[in-house]
């Protein structure tokens, strides 16, 4: 604490370690903690419900960090998510990596126990080395030891999170640093509001000229639109310059609605065309790992698994590392979204449209698997299969574009993708690069308090297990937050019997006929118990109209589903049938 104190400018008044944090979050527009009390953290939280920050306590840390890390995805702001030491920490550091992982800023601010104990290992309470164990895991990890580094401390976290790639901190601040009191105006000084935390970053010339040649020079063109593009919020350029140009365009997952998914130009429905269809290929904030099959092998049209397609790629990432990651990167574009498609778009000038032979192609096959899919989904079998309860999500979103999707789960995921389209950015929110379960309340609660729009979560019963106790959470800040639970018995369903004919189920059976909708109402919630479509779009109608806490748990055939959902050929021991 030395230095401060012995400064010549001292006024009469102290403060301390609690409110040089809270006035340092406040210093850079943080509004709300995602977090659980507890030791030493629990004053931290009343002092900053007092201050005036909104502070969300959930019932397990993994549920405050995912909502921190969605509401630093949703915002370009930091999530903060608050916990207490060891377990605590260790309960949110999944989130926190998960948030690395998906590239979503977020900070991970953890309480710890006394350092000279923690260090000798002499055993205190809750003792971890807990920046030890974040660094790996995160983007970068810090502690603060005095004081007076507080404003230092979270002006480099909001920075390590915000800018280039965006990921997530951690942020160690041990109990001792709390209570410790400095010199009031001393202690504002050293508070820093951190100018331009994501600055743009300009691509060069030269890059430019090369990925307009080769675009120009495309047969076959192909956007590929990524989270990154959805984080980066330049839906204006991104639209222009896809109307522009003409180039069909496909969205991932949580990039659907940055142009409504009936665009003329989506060919999401012609997916298995345009991939190995496609010469040149533009990627813009979207990384060729698994989920686009590293750009090689037959999804590409290469000729066996890891066989390059052929494709030309660029690359527009804020990353210089990304490209070359899978395949050869001819044209990497290194800068913000917004900046490189401004870039590119005046290097274009005024470009021809694709040649129409490419267009025309897309547009009969996407003709046709619109069609197969509005057979399916006209159908209403007994018990509702994914297909005829999506049908109905599928409205209940094309009549509130403003609602916010999340959605998690195996055929509960893949499906809703497939089927529910988005009309507008940033709406739908899930699993993303991991295909992680668990992140279905955490992204509910902070979609809802940021967005302040209604939330409807599609979920698998599975998925829902992972966070399904806040929905106490939901009921208690009064969330208009609408949860659909899939219930089809299971992971991936409730058809598995136990070979040994013993009395345990299977691994992936739950209980039959669970009423997850009473769990809502365990907590004054609204819950509903749905077996038709037509009960299924009343309750969700209602909910969205009441902005009612709601559960509505939706009967699915147990045997609807498939192992794996569309991801069976990642299983190792799976049988596809
Ligand atoms: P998806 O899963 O949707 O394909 P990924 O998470 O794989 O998307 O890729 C997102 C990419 O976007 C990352 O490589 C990241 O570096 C990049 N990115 C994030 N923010 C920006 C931004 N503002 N400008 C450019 N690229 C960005
Ligand atoms: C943290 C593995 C992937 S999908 C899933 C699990 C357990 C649940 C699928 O069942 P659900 O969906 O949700 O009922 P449905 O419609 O197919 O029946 N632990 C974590 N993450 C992952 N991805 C898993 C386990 C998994
Ligand atoms: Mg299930």
């Amino acid at each position: 604490m030395g230095s401060v104190e012995t400064e010549v400018s001292q006024s009469q008044e102290t403060t301390d370690g609690f409110n040089l944090v809270i006035e340092a979050l406040k210093l850079n527009g943080i509004d709300t903690i995602y977090g659980l009390p507890g030791i030493p953290i629990t004053d931290l939280t009343r002092k900053a419900q007092a201050a005036g920050l909104r502070v969300i306590s959930f019932r397990h840390e993994q549920n405050a960090g995912n909502a921190a890390a969605i509401a630093g995805f949703l915002t370009q702001k930091p999530g903060i998510c608050l916990t207490v030491s060891a377990p605590g920490f260790l309960n949110g550091l999944t989130a926190l990596t998960n948030a690395t992982t998906n590239c979503f800023p977020m900070i991970l601010i953890s309480g710890s126990s006394e350092r000279e104990i923690v260090d000798l290992q002499q055993g205190d309470y809750e003792e971890m080395d807990q920046l030890a164990i974040a660094k790996p895991l995160c983007k970068q990890a810090f502690r603060v030891l005095h004081a007076e580094d507080i404003g230092v401390g979270i002006a480099r976290a909001i920075r390590a999170a915000c800018s280039g790639r965006p990921g997530g901190v951690y942020l160690d601040l041990p109990a001792k640093l709390f209570a410790q009191t400095v010199d009031a105006a001393a202690g504002k000084r050293s508070l820093i509001e951190v100018v331009d935390p994501a600055p743009k970053q300009i691509p060069g010339a030269d890059a430019v000229k090369r990925a307009a040649d080769l675009l120009k020079g495309a047969k076959k063109p192909l956007i590929v639109l990524g989270k990154g593009a959805a984080y980066a919020q330049a839906d204006a350029e991104i639209r222009a310059l896809i109307e522009k140009t003409g180039i069909p365009y496909l969205p991932m997952s949580m990039a659907k609605g940055l142009l409504p998914d009936t665009h003329e130009l989506c060919a999401s429905a012609a997916r298995s065309f345009v991939l190995p269809g496609a010469d040149v290929v533009m990627l813009i904030g979207a990384r060729l790992n698994w989920l686009l099959s590293h750009g090689k092998g037959k999804t590409w049209g290469g000729k066996s698994s890891k066989d390059w397609g052929g494709q030309k790629f660029i690359q527009i990432d804020i990353s210089p590392q990304e490209a070359d990651s899978n395949v050869r990167t001819d044209a990497p574009l290194v800068g913000d979204v917004g900046s490189c498609v401004s870039a590119l778009m005046a290097a274009l000038g005024t470009p021809a449209k694709p040649p129409a032979e490419w267009l025309n192609a897309i547009a009969e096959k996407k003709k046709g698997n619109i069609a197969k899919m509005a057979e399916t989904l006209a159908k209403n079998p007994s018990p509702m299969n994914f297909h005829s309860a999506l049908n109905v999500v599928r409205d209940i979103v094309k009549a509130n574009p403003d609602a916010i999707l999340v959605n998690e789960g195996a055929n509960a995921l893949d499906f809703t993708r497939s089927i529910v389209d988005m009309y507008k950015p940033r709406k739908r929110l899930d699993v993303g690069t991991w295909g992680i379960m668990g992140i279905g309340m955490g992204f509910s609660v902070a979609a809802a308090v940021v967005t302040k729009q209604p939330v409807i979560a599609i979920e698998g019963d599975s998925a829902f297990g992972f966070s399904g106790m806040e929905v106490e959470t939901i009921c208690r800040y009064n969330l208009p937050v609408c949860v659909v639970v899939m219930n089809n018995n299971g992971v991936y369903g409730g058809k598995d019997v136990n070979p040994t004919g013993g009395p345990d189920v299977a691994p992936t059976v739950f209980v039959k006929g669970a009423r997850y909708d009473k769990l809502m109402e365990a907590f004054g919630g609204v819950g509903v118990h749905a077996t038709t479509p037509d009960e299924l779009r009343k309750a969700m109608e209602e909910a969205i109209r009441s902005r009612k806490p709601t559960l509505i748990n939706a009967v699915i055939d147990e045997g609807a589903g498939t192992e794996s959902g569309r991801i069976t050929s990642l299983n190792p021991t799976a049988k596809k049938k």
